[in-house]
């Protein structure tokens, strides 16, 4: 009985203490709420409902309409407008968010930025402009900066040496760019038996293949050429003032050096042909071998060892020297017109002047001197072995043995060695090629081979 009474008591003191915290707790609410409704505007309230209030979570400006002319306004705690953001940039004061005025940089460099050199400048909105500052070796193509490291822009050897140079730009430790790895496209190539020779637009010439023919370390001339034309074992050019020079196995001249249009180089001669369409032989052949026809009105030369021949006034092929031995009737070239010609050891090709096709004369070894029929051609290139043109398709064609008998496309130029045809393509690159049982060396300069 006892025991049942505590539980009792107990039971209600709990439940008396319960109702009367909900009391309290429903007090509080509505005295809470008596507090907001009657709460006075202040700031902080997220409201701008105060006379000396410019602002209180929103703005009722920016710094624009404050007379600034940019930046970004705020509010402090006491309801104003901060400005301190706020700036005109122009006004020669570092105001707001600039980092600069146009005349005050506020002692910054482009040292201070980080880069090596360069002007700092402050751009139209006030803030660092390091456009004209650079780090030259950062690899990264800056400012005034030509290059840096394997960074060259737009920029190639065809932009700043010459259009269709070769080659690869370098840049030096300053940045500067250096075309010295740039090379001039060739214009114009002659093979030998063992090397060839080529002309470069800007008027240098460079040899490739194995020289020694010329000597153990022959002197590739220096200047600016018109004509090269590559012997057996001597090179003769024509330079800018007309005149004829030689080096190799044959260094002799021509008594009279100048206005010389053309030169061809043989074995033991060399002839040069002028302006006014007259030839002059000249070389360590018996002087019978050099007599020339003595006419003028020539208008396309060729020679080979100890024979030469010319187109005349009225395009008929003339020769003179001796036939080869056994005899091969080089010196018997075909009637007709002709609008050019190209001699071999023992053989001869001309391009007719009427439809472009090819006739030849003289040893006909391996069908060298039997042109494809119904082809027609824009020049010619006969050698010791075989003949090979360039066809109305900018095709590279050659007749004789089987080896030389590919086609090889699209060549502007083409030269015909013993062993190998170095071409010069549309795009200006040379390339070599030839059989391959030989050692004669074809790469050519600043160029890749088929
Ligand atoms: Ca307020
Ligand atoms: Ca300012
Ligand atoms: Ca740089």
């Amino acid at each position: 009985m006892l025991r049942f009474g505590i539980f009792f008591l107990i039971l209600s003191v709990f439940s008396c203490s319960s109702d009367d915290k909900k009391d309290v707790s429903n007090n509080a609410t509505q005295n809470n709420n008596a507090s907001n409704n009657s709460a006075e505007p202040k700031c902080g309230d997220e409201s701008v409902n105060q006379e000396n209030e410019e602002c209180d979570g929103r703005l009722n400006a920016s710094c624009l309409s404050l007379g600034f002319d940019g930046g970004a306004l705020s509010c402090t705690d006491a309801c104003k407008y901060d400005t301190s953001e706020c700036g005109t940039c122009g006004n020669g004061v570092l105001d707001g968010i600039e980092e600069c005025e146009p005349e005050d940089l506020n002692g910054n460099t482009c040292l201070k930025e980080g880069f090596e050199m360069g002007e700092l400048k402050c751009n139209d909105s006030c803030q660092f402009d390091v456009s004209s500052c650079s780090t030259c070796g950062n690899g990264e193509l800056e400012a005034d900066e030509a290059c840096d490291g394997e960074a060259f822009g737009s920029k190639t050897c065809s932009t700043e040496l010459e259009s269709m140079a070769m080659g690869a730009l370098s840049c030096t430790d300053a940045c500067t760019i250096e075309t010295t790895l740039c090379s001039a496209p060739f214009t114009d190539i002659d093979a030998s038996d063992t090397y060839t020779c080529g002309l470069k637009s800007n008027g240098e010439i460079s040899c490739w293949g194995s020289l020694l023919a010329l000597g153990s370390d022959p002197d590739v001339p220096t200047g600016s050429f018109t004509k090269v034309s590559v012997g057996t074992d001597h090179v003769c050019t024509i330079d800018e003032s007309t005149k004829i020079g030689c080096w190799g196995a044959i260094t002799e001249l021509p008594s009279s050096n100048s206005d010389f249009i053309d030169v061809k180089a043989g074995i033991f001669h060399t002839c040069g042909l002028k302006s006014d369409g007259t030839i002059d032989c000249w070389g360590t052949l018996p002087a019978n071998l050099l007599e020339t026809p003595t006419t003028a009105g020539f208008k396309q030369l060729d020679v080979e060892d100890n024979y030469s021949c010319a187109i005349s006034a009225d395009d008929e092929i003339i020769c003179w020297g001796t036939d080869s031995a056994p005899a091969s009737n080089r010196l018997q070239p075909p009637q007709g017109t002709f609008k050019e010609i190209s001699l071999g050891e023992t053989h001869g090709c001309g391009i007719k002047m009427d439809d472009d096709t090819v006739v030849c004369w003289g040893n006909d070894d391996e069908g060298k001197a039997t042109p494809p029929e119904g082809k027609t051609f824009q020049t010619i290139q006969a050698s010791n072995f075989n003949t090979c043109g360039i066809d109305e398709d900018d095709y590279v064609v050659c007749w004789g043995p089987e080896r030389f008998k590919d086609q090889f496309g699209v060549f502007t130029k083409m030269a015909s060695g013993r062993e190998h045809i170095c071409a010069i393509d549309n795009t200006s690159t040379t390339v070599c090629w030839g059989n391959d049982e030989t050692d004669y060396p074809f790469e050519v300069p600043a160029s890749s081979t088929p």
